[in-house]
């Protein structure tokens, strides 16, 4: 039963969009047949990454920002177990979007999810990379100076092998990503568009739903970045939102590539090299060393 997953209630504020995230993650663990101790959790600082309290599976909670180094070593040392990630926009995009970079041009076999509600809810309402510009916020009486940061194409950008998003006002179509990207070999990142109806009460599941555009239905997912980027690039200038399996490729993962450098003999000749460098300075430089 899906209850084996269940550890505690969970309490977030009503409303709160992580309710919908955690019962679709519940019952993709259920569908795809996992058993809670083939799953680690790894979460950063924010209140959706506390779903690691209401749900039964290993747990490590990291400290802010630093999900992705904290899983990719957990799937180095132990490649059996199903790694999943869990942030805000905050933890993923502020202080922890370096690592989303290396994480994803590294194919490290990992699920990332991304609770995306446009603001820092756990701090009590500051912007967030993701705060459209001009958002009247309770730090910015005036508006947000900033242009916020666009996760899927930076994803996309950084080579990540599996690119979706999701949004919490259609559990469904969330709990079918959530069992692809965890069925995906390699890194999967999911940001999901969610509510805080606490601190960004601008922002409701109706006004989501007005705005988004199911990619599956015109073609996606995609293998090829150039396809993915036109495809997002033209929902988003329209001032609409992607949802679905954007991009999906497969690629070695980080694991099967440091096996593989293991095996390279790495023996470097620098005479040879040396010779080499030497020889095309001169031809540039008409000159003999
Ligand atoms: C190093 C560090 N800096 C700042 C904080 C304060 N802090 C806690 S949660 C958070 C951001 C939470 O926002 P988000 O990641 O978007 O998650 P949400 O609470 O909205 O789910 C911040 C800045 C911290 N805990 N550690
Ligand atoms: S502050 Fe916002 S994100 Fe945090 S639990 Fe409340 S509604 Fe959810």
């Amino acid at each position: 039963m899906v209850d084996v997953f269940e550890r505690a209630k969970p309490r977030w504020c009503p409303g709160c969009g992580n309710f919908i995230v955690y019962e679709a993650l519940k019952k993709a663990f259920y569908e795809l047949g996992l058993r809670p101790e083939e799953i680690v959790l790894v979460c950063g600082i924010g209140c959706a990454t506390f779903i690691w309290s209401y749900l039964n599976t290993n747990a490590l909670k990291a400290i802010h920002g630093r999900v992705l180094p904290a899983a990719t070593g957990i799937k180095l040392v132990n490649p059996s177990l199903k790694v999943i990630g869990v942030s805000g926009d905050g933890d993923a995009y502020s202080i922890g979007c370096n690592h989303l970079i290396h994480t994803a041009r590294r194919n490290v076999d990992l699920t990332y999810i991304v609770v995306d509600n446009g603001v820092f809810g756990n701090t009590r309402g500051q912007p967030s990379p993701t705060t459209p510009t001009h958002s009247i916020t309770k730090i910015t009486p005036r508006g947000w100076p900033e242009k916020p940061i666009n996760p899927i194409l930076l994803a996309l950008a950084s080579g990540a092998t599996f690119v979706a998003q999701g949004y919490v006002g259609d559990l469904n179509n969330l709990k079918k990503i959530f069992k692809d990207a965890i069925n995906h070999h390699g890194f999967s990142l999911i940001n999901i568009l969610s509510v805080c109806p606490t601190f960004n009460p601008t922002r409701t599941i109706m006004q989501l739903r007005r705005e988004i555009v199911y990619v599956e239905e015109i073609g996606a997912p995609l293998e090829k970045l150039e396809d993915a980027v036109n495809l997002v690039s033209s929902i988003q200038r329209e001032g609409k939102h992607p949802i679905g399996v954007i991009l999906m490729r497969d690629e070695p993962t980080y694991n099967e590539l440091l096996g593989a450098t293991r095996k390279i003999d790495n023996i470097i000749d620098y005479g040879k090299i040396h010779e080499i460098s030497k020889r095309e300075l001169e031809l540039i430089l008409d000159v003999k060393y």
